[in-house]
């Protein structure tokens, strides 16, 4: 059997307790891969991260390599092949007496996180590695990770997978399809309500979305936020964020990054900008991309931007360069 090694921070989380499984069972590296698994946690959650621990042994695949708990996020990531960064401080968390609320000052607290994550996997992890974020706020955690990482060698994305999942299942839902009908979706931007859920070159057994849907008014005043608010609205259903679809899109993303991508589709994650599109180059910027045979991963170049989706992606644009800025000491 093949091997490969997968750093996984936040292992105690709950989005971690539905993506483990998943990939040590042969589902997401392929039947003939044993995964050796490292799970990264604060010290005072490792005690905690023994049940999961003893679940995943409990589990019996035989895909499962060795398995590492540990504090030290340069043991985690050392001779990683993948990375997937989902631990991260939630918002309202009390930190020193103050409950952290603004964003301005969970982008800091964060920050400071991925600074000593991604200096570590730049030189610890493998030169081809790659980097999926999870933990919020994902896109600008990514671009202080990669800055620090500083390997050019590796390749960051930060996951809008969920939101793609998210979007296709609102315009099958409109349109009376199976979800699987739906393909070509991209999300433009940032993984917050800002993000660009584009139905224009969705499409729809072939046929642009809003062409087969038909109505303005339901594509621009209520499908885009139902996309952009659903994280929300489960929050308040559920009393707590996604979890179980927050994995199943970081295993989409991770087997879209590994795979090629079918002839006439393509897949949501936001890497580092180009310059394509006008977004300002080294942005973390959600992007439709394609994996190609020979592995490399490519942002889909000539899609079509109407004036109401470019109105959409200058905004998004513009939140990620005021999120660079409330980070500038970090980046380097
Ligand atoms: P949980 O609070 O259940 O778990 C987070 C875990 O991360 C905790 O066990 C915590 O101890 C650990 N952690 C904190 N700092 C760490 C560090 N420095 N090193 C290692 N582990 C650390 O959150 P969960 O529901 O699992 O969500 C994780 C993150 O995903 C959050 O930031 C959340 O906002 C984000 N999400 C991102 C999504 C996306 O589409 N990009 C969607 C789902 C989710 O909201």
């Amino acid at each position: 059997m093949k091997e490969i090694n997968v750093a996984v921070t936040g292992g105690a989380g709950q989005i971690a307790y539905s993506l483990l499984p998943r990939l040590i069972s042969g589902e997401t590296f392929g039947e003939n891969t044993k995964v050796n698994l490292r799970l990264i946690e604060i010290p005072q959650v490792l005690e905690k991260l023994e049940g999961t621990i003893m679940e995943l042994i409990d589990c019996g695949f035989k895909q499962m390599g060795s398995l590492i708990a540990t504090a030290d996020i340069k043991e985690g990531v050392k001779d990683a092949d993948w990375v997937l960064l989902v631990g991260s401080i939630p918002r309202g968390i009390i930190i020193d007496g103050k409950k952290i609320e603004e964003r301005s000052d969970l982008l800091k607290i964060n920050g400071g996180i991925f600074t000593d994550q991604g200096s570590a996997i730049g030189k610890y992890a493998k030169p081809n590695a790659k980097i999926l974020v999870v933990g919020n706020p994902a896109n600008t955690n990514a671009l202080i990770g990669m800055n620090q990482a500083n390997n050019s060698s590796q390749q960051w994305f930060a996951m809008t997978a969920l939101d793609a999942n998210r979007a296709k299942a609102q315009l099958a839902t409109k349109a009376g399809v199976d979800i699987s009908d739906v393909t070509n979706m991209a999300i433009w931007g940032n993984h917050s309500p800002t993000m660009y859920p584009d139905p224009y070159n969705a499409l729809i057994n072939g046929v642009s979305a809003a062409e087969v849907i038909n109505d303005k008014e339901w594509i621009e005043n209520s499908y885009l936020p139902l996309v952009q608010q659903r994280g929300k609205a489960v929050i308040d259903a559920r009393g707590a964020s996604s979890a179980a679809s927050a994995a199943n899109a970081a295993i989409d993303t991770v087997k879209s990054v590994d795979n090629p991508t079918e002839k006439g589709d393509c897949f949501s994650a936001a890497i580092a900008s180009d310059g394509s599109y006008g977004v300002p180059k080294g942005l973390i910027f959600g992007y439709p991309l394609r994996t190609n045979l020979d592995g490399s991963v490519e942002i889909i170049q000539d899609i079509k931007i109407n004036e109401f989706a470019q109105s959409k992606i200058n905004s998004t644009t513009e939140e990620l360069l005021s999120e660079r800025e409330a980070v500038k000491d970090l980046l380097i």
